[in-house]
């Protein structure tokens, strides 16, 4: 399956808003968080992880996607939230802890959660891959022709939930894709000193389900992401995709970084997907012009710049109101 040019426009639209997104957010995070850092303080209360790097593989992914398809994602979500069509502006009024976010500013980065796209995301990892196999069952009892889709890290691929969810997405042939974002890393644990296996693909053969293997190109990723979602979609069960990405920052803002190698960090500017597929949609088959691409770079910068500007001039939540729809009656009708 080949992205269209449209389509490959609209992947580097969601390339280059989440990479500025996180550029800004970066920018922003240390503000009141000095002399001395005290992560609950500042203009972003919390701890912060980026996902620069990983951006082709929601940009491929969710391009296949419909706002009534399902996406779990991780404590890194910020390019998955971008590409599946979370608002930008409840989603940076949330991670600013304001009244005006998603949550109203009680869930912070790891735990955006849109029911107008069916997006939702958390810090403990493959927690996700649970509600998306539900709700995978309760589109196949539904007899909807919608998927859900897991994303979670190769490190949380060796968690219980990973395994059980796998095991009975399986039995029950559910509309479901697990995405392993494989970025080498589990904080600063070697992906070789976490799982047995070179590659989570392989896993897929324990489940009866197929498993797909492809690097961090947006556009093979796109190819071999609509195959296994078609697939989901079409009745045929869950697949397994994983891809060898690439975290080019810390774990976390303020990881140091002192496990990773000098070589290793040094290659990672050359390696960065999204200069790679801007000097291809300019000279492939897609032909796209310089014009186009500063458009739609110039129009990334003023969305983000726009939802920043909202978010820092939005209330403060009230106090008092911290446990207001934390249980919420649930009409059972
Ligand atoms: C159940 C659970 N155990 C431990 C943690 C602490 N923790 C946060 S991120 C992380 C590493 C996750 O690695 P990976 O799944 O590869 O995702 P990445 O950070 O590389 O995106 C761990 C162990 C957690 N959040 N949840």
């Amino acid at each position: 399956m080949q992205a269209s040019q449209s389509q490959q426009l609209e992947m580097y639209r969601h390339m280059v808003t989440s990479r500025y997104y996180e550029e800004t957010i970066a920018a922003i995070y240390m503000e009141g968080k000095t002399p001395k850092f005290d992560m609950a303080n500042g203009t972003i209360p919390g701890e912060m992880h980026l996902s620069n790097g990983q951006e082709p593989v929601a940009a491929g992914v969710c391009a296949h996607l419909a706002p009534a398809d399902v996406v779990t994602a991780t404590h890194r979500p910020h390019h998955i939230a971008i590409a599946k069509g979370v608002d930008l502006d409840a989603m940076t009024a949330e991670i600013f802890g304001k009244k005006t976010g998603l949550s109203g500013g009680r869930g912070g980065h790891m735990h955006l959660f849109d029911t107008a796209v069916n997006f939702a995301c958390s810090g403990i990892i493959a927690e996700g891959m649970g509600p998306a196999a539900g709700a995978a069952l309760a589109m196949k009892m539904r007899k909807q022709k919608h998927v859900a889709v897991a994303f979670i890290g190769e490190g949380a691929a060796n968690q219980g939930a990973f395994h059980e969810v796998m095991n009975l997405a399986a039995v029950w042939s559910l509309p479901f894709v697990c995405v392993i974002e494989d970025n080498a890393w589990g904080i600063s644990v070697a992906k070789s000193g976490s799982t047995a296996v070179p590659h989570n693909d392989v896993r897929a053969s324990a489940y009866g389900i197929t498993g797909y293997r492809v690097g961090n190109d947006p556009l093979e990723i796109f190819a071999i992401a609509g195959e296994a979602i078609a697939s989901a979609r079409q009745g045929e069960g869950p697949c397994l995709i994983e891809v060898s990405t690439l975290r080019m920052a810390g774990h976390f803002i303020g990881d140091a970084e002192g496990y990773r190698g000098e070589s290793e960090k040094a290659s990672l500017a050359e390696l960065d997907p999204i200069p790679i597929f801007r000097k291809r949609l300019l000279e492939s088959a897609a032909k796209l012009s310089e014009a186009e691409l500063e458009d739609v770079e110039k129009n990334a910068r003023e969305r983000v710049d726009l939802a920043v500007a909202r978010a820092r001039a939005a209330q403060e939540p009230a106090p008092e109101e911290a446990l207001e729809k934390v249980f919420a009656e649930v009409d059972r009708g």
